[in-house]
């Protein structure tokens, strides 16, 4: 969807509207005179409240609802104020021109363009950003998500935007547009926001408290076309029933986060996993399952569904209790699992459990990714799930800083040994801001200018390997889970072992000619063993997941025979 999709505002119809210079509104500054706001900047008054028009760039990625978005469009509907949202998304509908989108936003008029991202899609948001001042200079750029937390400097250093969310902005984003509105001249200090003042420099305000999620107004599910979404993306609805992680991966923007606020806000790092009260969370499910028929499962998209043993658990009973028959998937992590969640969640219609690995390789993961986990401790999570008649998913990565073809064999060695009823897998991506982004820039390992260039994780590295270990990743990138199911001892394996060595044989530039018909290859042999019910692995859904012929065979309706989705390279 790109139309700039209006949720409204629950508070009543628009009212007459006068645009007004963004009052010269300061704070008191140091040496206690007013620090101007920027001038240019301009917004209306109205009884109504303002407009807010998200725009969310997220281009070659998985098309998918965005909790930050929604969450802050109900806080600043509950507060009066109109939002709107332009989804940029190639599975949504043609992606429209820069030019298009500045038109789609002279049409929503808006007071204030908000853009929610992440690190890959920054780029994209610079440029439409810059096309947007172009064509109108006077209306405020607000910016906010995972990327600006974690690379603050570098959003300030594009000199483009009037306002950066530094933090979770639930409570800050409304106090400001409230204030915005009101002309007042504390506009400057509203905490979680780094302010550009008139002369380009910018104030930075403190890191606020963590949003209390027992307080927090609804969720906005509505300012996406969930119609669409769901119709995309068969049925799938996102629900979140918590916020933050304890564990201190340093691939992962949690440890950074945590970290920023106990450093920058004085919040305490135990604050920062909370949980939606379970009621609210059963009540959103049942009103979203009422609103829109055609949704046929809940993915709980939290980091670590599990993490809670005590609110996983009563969360589960009241999902029964209140007759949810939607399968769900959750996210859990092996540290975070035992006997009690495995028997409660095999109680529930719960489909799948998605465990990261992300490494095979014991001393990587503790070294590198500082994931402190045993492979048996692994193996013993995915054995309780399938005595449980879960079925389970394992996520891996390649590529990872220092990692060798030996360390890449034993995460397909782990898979082999725990046999996970699906395998999905990425290839390492060092987000600026995390720690092993710093590891990565100290041993000299990214190559930059292929970095810029990525946008997913899906399909290459940018990391610097030597030409064969490069190439390597680029095989497993199609062929990882044809390398599990030759070592699986299994009928079929024979076959996988005779592609493996096909594979293998092959240099760069056979590589390259070859590559895009595996995933044809793939289907075509998976068929035929289908038929003949022979047990293996085979790419569903999206090119880098390969799930269980028994699944594939039990699941119900078409969406197995499509053609996975493919990523750009
Ligand atoms: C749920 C989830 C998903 C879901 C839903 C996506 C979504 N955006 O809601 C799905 C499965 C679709 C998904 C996909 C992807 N995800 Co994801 N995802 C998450 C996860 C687990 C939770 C995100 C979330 O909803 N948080 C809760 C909401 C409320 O927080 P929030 O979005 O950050 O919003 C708050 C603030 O950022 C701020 N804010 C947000 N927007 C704005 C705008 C303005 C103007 C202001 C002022 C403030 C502001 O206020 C919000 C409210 O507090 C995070 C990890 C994490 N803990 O955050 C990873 C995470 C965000 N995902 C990540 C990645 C990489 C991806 C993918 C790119 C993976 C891929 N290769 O396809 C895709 C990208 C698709 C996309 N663009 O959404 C990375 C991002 C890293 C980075 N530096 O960019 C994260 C951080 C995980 C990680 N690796 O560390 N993801
Ligand atoms: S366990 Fe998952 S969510 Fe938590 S820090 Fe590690 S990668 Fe991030």
């Amino acid at each position: 969807m790109s139309r700039p999709h209006s949720g409204g505002s629950r508070h009543g119809a628009k009212h007459p509207t006068r645009r007004k210079a963004l009052p010269a509104t300061g704070t008191p500054s140091a040496s206690g005179s007013a620090e101007p706001v920027d001038r240019q900047v301009s917004v209306r008054r109205t009884s109504a409240g303002l407009r807010v028009l998200f725009v969310y760039p997220n281009l070659n990625a998985e098309e998918g609802f965005n909790h930050g978005i929604a969450a802050l469009s109900g806080c600043l509907q509950a507060r009066g104020h109109q939002t709107g949202l332009i989804n940029l998304n190639e599975a949504l509908g043609r992606v429209p021109s820069d030019e298009e989108v500045v038109q789609q936003i002279r049409r929503f008029n808006p007071d204030l363009v908000a853009f929610s991202v992440m690190t890959q899609q920054y780029a994209y948001a610079v440029r439409l950003a810059r096309a947007i001042q172009r064509a109108m200079p006077a209306l405020p750029l607000a910016i906010g998500g995972v990327h600006t937390m974690m690379c603050t400097q570098q959003v300030k250093n594009e000199r483009l935007w009037h306002f950066i969310g530094i933090g979770e902005c639930d409570e800050a984003l409304p106090k400001l547009v409230d204030r915005l509105a009101a002309g007042d001249h504390a506009a400057l200090d509203v905490p979680n926001f780094s302010v550009r003042l008139p002369d380009g420099r910018y104030k930075d305000n403190p890191l606020g408290r963590y949003p209390s999620l027992d307080t927090l107004p609804e969720k906005h599910y509505a300012i996406f076309d969930l119609q669409t979404l769901l119709a995309r993306k068969n049925g799938w609805q996102s629900i979140l029933t918590s916020r933050g992680c304890p564990y201190r991966c340093s691939y992962c923007f949690n440890r950074e986060m945590c970290d920023r606020y106990y450093h920058k806000g004085g919040q305490p790092r135990k604050d920062y996993l909370r949980h939606y009260p379970a009621d609210t969370v059963i009540r959103q499910i049942q009103r979203l399952r009422d609103e829109h028929p055609e949704i046929t499962t809940i993915i709980f998209d939290d980091d670590l569904f599990t993490l809670d043993q005590e609110y996983c658990i009563d969360l589960l009973k009241r999902y029964k209790q209140a007759g949810i028959d939607l399968p769900f998937v959750i996210n859990a992590h092996v540290q975070r699992f035992n006997e009690a969640i495995a028997q409660a969640l095999a109680e529930t219609p719960c489909r799948i459990v998605k465990f990261g690995l992300e490494s095979g390789s014991d001393r990587l993961r503790r070294a590198v990714l500082d994931r402190h986990m045993s492979n048996e401790k692994i193996a013993r999570a995915f054995d309780l799930c399938h005595k449980h008649g879960l079925h389970t998913s394992a996520f891996v990565m390649f590529g990872l800083p220092y990692e060798t073809p030996q360390m890449m064999h034993e995460t397909i060695e782990l898979c082999a040994r725990i046999r996970p009823g699906r395998m999905r897998w990425a290839i390492f991506f060092p987000f600026p801001g995390t720690k092993s982004y710093t590891i990565c820039q100290l041993g000299n390992l990214i190559d930059y200018r292929r970095m810029r260039a990525l946008d997913n994780y899906f399909v290459a590295s940018c990391l610097r390997f030597d030409p064969a270990t490069d190439l390597l990743i680029r095989k497993l990138q199609r062929t990882f889970h044809w390398r599990v199911n030759a070592l699986l001892d299994q009928p079929a394996s024979a076959e996988y072992r005779r592609l493996v060595d096909e594979v293998d044989a092959m240099d760069a530039d056979q590589w390259d000619h070859h590559s895009a018909a595996i995933l044809q290859r793939d289907r075509q042999l998976s068929d035929g063993l289908l038929q003949q019910r022979l047990r293996h692995y085979s790419i569903r859904y999206t090119e880098v997941m390969a799930v269980d012929s028994d699944y594939v065979l039990a699941e119900q309706g078409q969406d197995k025979h499509k053609a996975a989705r493919t990523w750009r390279a």
